[in-house]
């Protein structure tokens, strides 16, 4: 099978097994995971923050950081297409009691600043939650993969800041995002007050997500972790692939965003594809049937699968492709023959 349903179907790489089978352990509920410490001091280093924290996935991530600034009953500001808003099962509300304040999510998956100050809510006013949050997602996973700019995240983040807001960054794919810009991830993030990114996506690590900040914040967020369940003991046998996966798998991310251009590309040549390929720079791409295809959307996913490709229906008429390490240009080639001929009458 060409699996592009999501780039989190990527297996370890052997590097990475020879890590965690060699990795050093001790107990990390005690902070005593050699292992785990060095993956998260190098994650704050590639972001630019103090401290750093391992958690078992990006919904965790993201929960602990929002947990770990919002009080019971805040308010936080996030784009209506936030992965946190629609696909992490309403955590931060469930279990944090946290109320989400969603405004639209422009294409390119950043907000329009108007928005985000029409938003805010008057503290003085006891009517209203208080607003303490902005999260922003970079890339952005229902906006095409979009990579936000330095400069927006930069006005974002200060507008945010001038309003007493912190800013937290649901940066599952934040190194695909720096790829795609050309700067180093810490320019990208640099006015963001925590961040989360998966180690088990893109970078091809089995398991793992790290928050990293300041190290009061990281400090208060080890507390919330433990809350949720997510203390974990030799945990160092998962940092050991994350280690790898940051020192060895961050830059060949580009071959991802070149085969989902190519893919993107070669749909455009099918009459029964919809797709606009100058719109995707990163390894996620979103296409739909054209009114020339005579299938439906469950009959075209069959036919596909029989011809051995994968892709994902997120909800819409769209659906999406992600591109990884283990996809080949032949892989694509193939898939892009596949999706026409699964989409043709
Ligand atoms: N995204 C997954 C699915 O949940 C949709 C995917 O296949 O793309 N933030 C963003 C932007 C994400 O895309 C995801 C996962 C997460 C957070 C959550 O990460 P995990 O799956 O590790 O909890």
């Amino acid at each position: 099978m060409i699996d592009l349903r999501s780039d989190t179907v990527t297996q370890p790489t052997p590097a990475m097994r020879k890590a965690m089978a060699e990795a050093v352990l001790g107990d990390d509920v005690f902070g005593e995971d050699p292992t785990v410490n060095r993956l998260q001091e190098l994650a704050a280093e590639r972001l630019g923050k103090e401290a750093g924290l391992l958690v078992v996935s990006g919904t965790m991530g993201n929960l602990v950081s929002c947990l770990t600034h919002c009080q019971r009953g805040d308010e936080m500001i996030l784009g209506d297409q936030a992965h946190i808003h629609l696909f992490e099962a309403g955590g931060i509300s469930a279990l944090g009691s946290i109320h989400p304040r969603t405004v639209p999510n422009l294409p390119d998956g950043s907000l329009n600043p108007d928005d985000v100050v029409g938003a805010l809510r008057d503290p003085a006013n006891l009517h209203y939650p208080k607003s303490r949050l902005l999260a922003l997602e970079n890339t952005h996973n229902r906006c095409d993969g979009a990579a936000l700019p330095v400069e927006k995240m930069d006005a974002l983040g200060s507008l945010a800041h001038e309003h007493g807001l912190a800013v937290h960054l649901d940066g599952a794919r934040v190194f695909n995002a720096a790829v795609a810009l050309g700067v180093p991830t810490a320019r990208v993030v640099r006015e963001c007050d925590s961040v989360q990114f998966c180690l088990s996506k893109g970078l091809s690590a089995p398991v793992g997500s790290v928050i990293v900040g300041s190290k009061a914040f990281i400090q208060e967020a080890r507390r919330w972790r433990k809350t949720v369940g997510g203390g974990m003991r030799q945990a160092g046998i998962i940092a050991a692939a994350g280690i790898v996966a940051l020192n060895e798998m961050v830059d060949r991310l580009a071959e991802d965003h070149a085969n989902a251009k190519r893919l993107a590309v070669g749909l455009a040549d099918s009459p029964y594809v919809d797709i606009d390929p100058g719109r995707y720079h990163t390894d996620i791409i979103y296409f739909a049937l054209s009114e020339r295809s005579p299938h439906s959307a469950g009959a075209f996913l069959a036919r596909l699968k029989e011809r051995g490709v994968l892709v994902s229906q997120p909800g819409g008429t769209k659906f999406r492709a992600v591109t990884h390490h283990g996809i080949s240009e032949s892989d694509i080639d193939t898939a892009v023959t596949a999706i026409a001929a699964a989409a043709a009458s």
